[in-house]
C-alpha cells in the first residue's frame, strides 16, 4: 500500500504564525525512513506551503469580522484538491499541519474521493481535539478560521461573502451523522449550542474520566459504523487533545487533556478497525514552549506510528 504525506504548511487561520514550522519538525524527525523501510509500504511527499509564490494566496482584508478568510479559503483549496488527487486512487493520506483551518481541505478532498470510489458514500470523522471548531462566522469570538472548519465542513457555516469557502461542494461536505468528537473541554457557549441543536455525537474529557478512553472508542466507532459496513475514517487529530504535559508546544493548551498513552490508544483502535483512509497531525507549533519542542513531537510521531500501525 501507499502513505501519501501531505505538509501543509499554513498557519494563517491561526492568530499566531509557527504552526507552518510543525511539518518539518515531525520529518526531520526521521520517522517516515522509519517507515518506509517496512515491507509493503511506499511513501510520496508533498508540501504546499504559504511562503510558496506560485500559490497566489490573495493578501486580502479582514471581512465580517473573520481574519484572513480569503487567504485560508485558497489555502483549504488547494489543500482540499491535494488530498483529493491523492485519496481518490486509494492511497493513505497523512496530512501534517498547520493551524485547524487546513481541516477544511484535508476532509473535504477525503469526503469527495470517497463518494466517488464508492459511489455516493458518506465518510466517518474523527475529530480529537480540546476544542469544537465549530464556530460560524457569526458565532465566533476570535474571527478565526481554525476555529470553524466543522461549521464549513458541515455546512453549518454558509460561505457569507465570495471567495470564502465558496469552493465547497455538496460532494465534499460531510454527514454529521458519523462524526464524533473526543477530547472536548475549551468550548464556547455558542459552539455548545450548536452540538446539543445538532445532535453531534461527542465525547468530552469528563467522558473519558468517566468511561475511560477503551469504552469511549467503543462507542466512538460503533457510532460512526454502527451496522458494521466499514465506513471508511477520516481521523483529524489536534496535538492540543493531548495534556499540556505532552504537548506544550501548541498555540491553545488546555488543561486536563488526553495523556499520551490515552492518545495512542485512540490511534491504535483506529488502525486496528482497519477502516482509517485518512490522518491529519495539526497544530504543533514549534515556536511555543520552543525548549520542551521534542517532547510535543515526539508524542505526535508516535501517535502517527500507532495511527499507522508502526
Ligand atoms: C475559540 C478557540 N473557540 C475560537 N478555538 C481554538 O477562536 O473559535 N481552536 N483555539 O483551536
Ligand atoms: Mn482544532
Ligand atoms: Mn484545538
Ligand atoms: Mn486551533
Amino acid at each position: 500500500s501507499h502513505l501519501a504525506i501531505v505538509a501543509a504548511k499554513f498557519s494563517c487561520g491561526a492568530p499566531r504564525a509557527g504552526s507552518e514550522k510543525g511539518p518539518d519538525a515531525i520529518i526531520k524527525t526521521g520517522i517516515f525512513d522509519n517507515i518506509a523501510s517496512r515491507a509493503n509500504l511506499t511513501l510520496s511527499f508533498y508540501t504546499s506551503s504559504q511562503d510558496d509564490a506560485e500559490l497566489e494566496l490573495p493578501s486580502d482584508q479582514d471581512e465580517s469580522g473573520l481574519k484572513r478568510p480569503r487567504e485560508v479559503s485558497a489555502a483549504a483549496a488547494h489543500i482540499s484538491d491535494s488530498v483529493y488527487q491523492r485519496a481518490r486512487p486509494g492511497n493513505f493520506v497523512l496530512t501534517l499541519g498547520g493551524d485547524h483551518s487546513i481541516g477544511v481541505g484535508t476532509v473535504s478532498g477525503t469526503s469527495k474521493a470517497i463518494r466517488e470510489r464508492f459511489s455516493g458514500r458518506d465518510l466517518g470523522v474523527l475529530w480529537i481535539d480540546a476544542h469544537a471548531d465549530i464556530n460560524t462566522p457569526e458565532t465566533s469570538l476570535s474571527g478565526r478560521l481554525h476555529g470553524m472548519p466543522v461549521a464549513f465542513l458541515s455546512g453549518i457555516a454558509k460561505s457569507p461573502k465570495k471567495g470564502i469557502f465558496d469552493w465547497l461542494e455538496d460532494s465534499h461536505l460531510i454527514n454529521m451523522k458519523k462524526f464524533v468528537y473526543i477530547g472536548l473541554r475549551d468550548v464556547d457557549e455558542a459552539e455548545q449550542a450548536t452540538i446539543a441543536r445538532t445532535g453531534i455525537k461527542a465525547f468530552t474529557m469528563e467522558d473519558v474520566k468517566r468511561f475511560g478512553i477503551e469504552k469511549v472508542m467503543d462507542l466512538a466507532l460503533d457510532h460512526i459504523d454502527h451496522i458494521g459496513d466499514e465506513t471508511p475514517i477520516h481521523a483529524s487529530y489536534d496535538i492540543d487533545s493531548l495534556d499540556p504535559e505532552w504537548a506544550p508546544s501548541t498555540g491553545f493548551s488546555v488543561a486536563s487533556g488526553l495523556s499520551l498513552d490515552e492518545g495512542v490508544y485512540v490511534a491504535k483502535r483506529l488502525y486496528q478497525s482497519g477502516n482509517l483512509i485518512a490522518l491529519d497531525l495539526v497544530e504543533i507549533n514549534p515556536d511555543v514552549a520552543t525548549s520542551q519542542l521534542n517532547v510535543t513531537v515526539e508524542a505526535g510521531c508516535k501517535l502517527i506510528k500507532s495511527a499507522l500501525g508502526a
